[in-house]
């Protein structure tokens, strides 16, 4: 097949790149370094130096002779991308190339729009993109657990039917997102369901949980192929996070009561299931939804779990119930229907001792490097 991946040297894109070429197909990803420049910015680089875009798809290809081509530049610029559409023709397209990050969209004004016409412009172009050069090129959309927010009923893995008044019909499930940015993701599920509706394109949006985890197959080849991990408040996710906290011995940062319950996956997980959805399309007119997470924890749970590995690999690692920042229910009801990727043949990695102990191994090399100013700066929601 040949792919294309937007976002390409983001946490996710890079080794989603990685996968697709060590599995013989053909892959062009695009950047414009956001997630670096942003990061830079906010004073919280990744804690694993990785080199440029172009640097390291020619360490790829030293290291494996499969090649890997890369175009720097920004996807909301309509023009840039169609190009790219034209000369390359992707079979498949997976956007990752999105303001990723919640509290970021709430900083102030400006970054929340930003996030707002970034990520929305992005998932327009593409829709414009493949209608005029190959309608039938499936589109798999990163979205998130999060649209969902956290309702009093079961969460169904994309729909609803609803009984009303003596009448039947089938719609999106009910969306309330916790952050602006959530709200992004919300807008682009709609967006897209009117063009599969009004153009019959082919979607799969992935509804993803917050992701942890640094290893995958290809990365784990050399250390200069390792991805882009951040650990601050802003563009680190949960776990990641309270691992760094731990070999920094930072009190873990649990926010309010620590309830919160939310749907993880292995990064390992997330490459199985953009490969699962690219080889298994969906229908020409469908906009298929799957739930991508393998278990559900709290944040309490996360951080007695980090404690109890952490200790035992002889930190002293201590839980500090903080402020919540965030404007989120902090004690819910939370039961999320998550049979679609594993219908798909998806194999989960679970959250094991022996995984988190080889997550702190690997993160305690670059002890050194952490910076205890990025990880806590109390970025308000309200
Ligand atoms: N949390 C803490 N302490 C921290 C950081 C987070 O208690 O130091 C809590 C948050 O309040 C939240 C939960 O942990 O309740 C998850 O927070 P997160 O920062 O790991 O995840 P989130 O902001 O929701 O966003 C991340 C990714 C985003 C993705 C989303 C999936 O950055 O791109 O869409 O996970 S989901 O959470 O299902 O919406």
């Amino acid at each position: 097949m040949k792919i294309l991946i937007l976002g390409a040297d983001g946490y996710l894109g890079w080794p989603t790149c990685l996968y697709f070429s060590q599995r013989g197909h053909e892959v062009v990803g695009i950047d414009n370094y956001f997630r670096r420049n942003a990061t830079k910015e906010l004073g919280s680089e990744s804690l694993i130096p990785v080199p440029d875009l172009p640097q390291r798809v020619k360490i790829w290809e030293e290291i494996t002779g499969k090649k890997i081509d890369v175009h720097i530049g920004d996807i909301t610029d309509y023009e840039f991308l169609l190009n790219i559409f034209r000369e390359f023709s992707p079979d498949a397209v997976i956007h990752y190339a999105e303001q990723p990050s919640a509290p970021y969209s709430m900083i102030d004004r400006d970054k929340a729009a930003f996030t707002l016409q970034n990520n929305l412009t992005s998932t327009l172009n593409i829709v414009y993109a493949v209608k005029e050069t190959n309608p039938d090129c499936h589109i798999i959309k990163l979205g998130t657990m999060g649209e969902y927010g956290t309702p009093n009923i079961d969460i169904e893995e994309g729909w609803l039917e609803i009984e009303h008044k003596g009448r039947k019909d089938k719609f999106l499930f009910p969306r309330q997102a916790g952050s602006l940015y959530h709200t992004t993701k919300v807008q682009d599920t709609d967006m897209l369901w009117f063009y599969v509706r009004t153009w019959g394109l082919r979607v799969t949006d992935l509804m993803q949980g917050p992701v942890y985890g640094l290893s995958t197959e290809e990365t784990d080849l050399d250390p200069q192929l390792m991805t882009i991990f951040n650990y601050d408040e802003v563009f680190g996710t949960v776990l990641n996070r309270f691992i760094v906290q731990a070999i920094a011995e930072y009190p873990l940062t649990i926010y309010g009561k620590g309830k919160q319950v939310r749907g993880f996956l292995n990064l390992k997980d997330t490459m199985q299931c953009a490969y699962l959805a690219a080889t298994q399309p969906a229908k020409q007119g469908e906009l298929r939804i799957f739930n991508q997470l393998t278990e559900p924890f709290s944040v309490n749970q996360l951080a007695d779990k980090v404690k109890t590995v952490g200790d035992k690999l002889g930190y002293k690692v201590t839980l500090n119930s903080i402020e919540n920042p965030r404007v989120e229910k902090e004690d819910h009801y939370y039961n999320v229907q998550y049979t679609g990727l594993l219908e798909l043949g998806l194999e989960p990695h679970l959250l094991t001792d022996e995984i988190l102990t080889g997550l702190f191994n690997i993160v305690s090399q670059y002890k050194d490097q952490i910076n205890k100013k990025a990880i806590f700066k109390g970025i308000k929601w309200k």
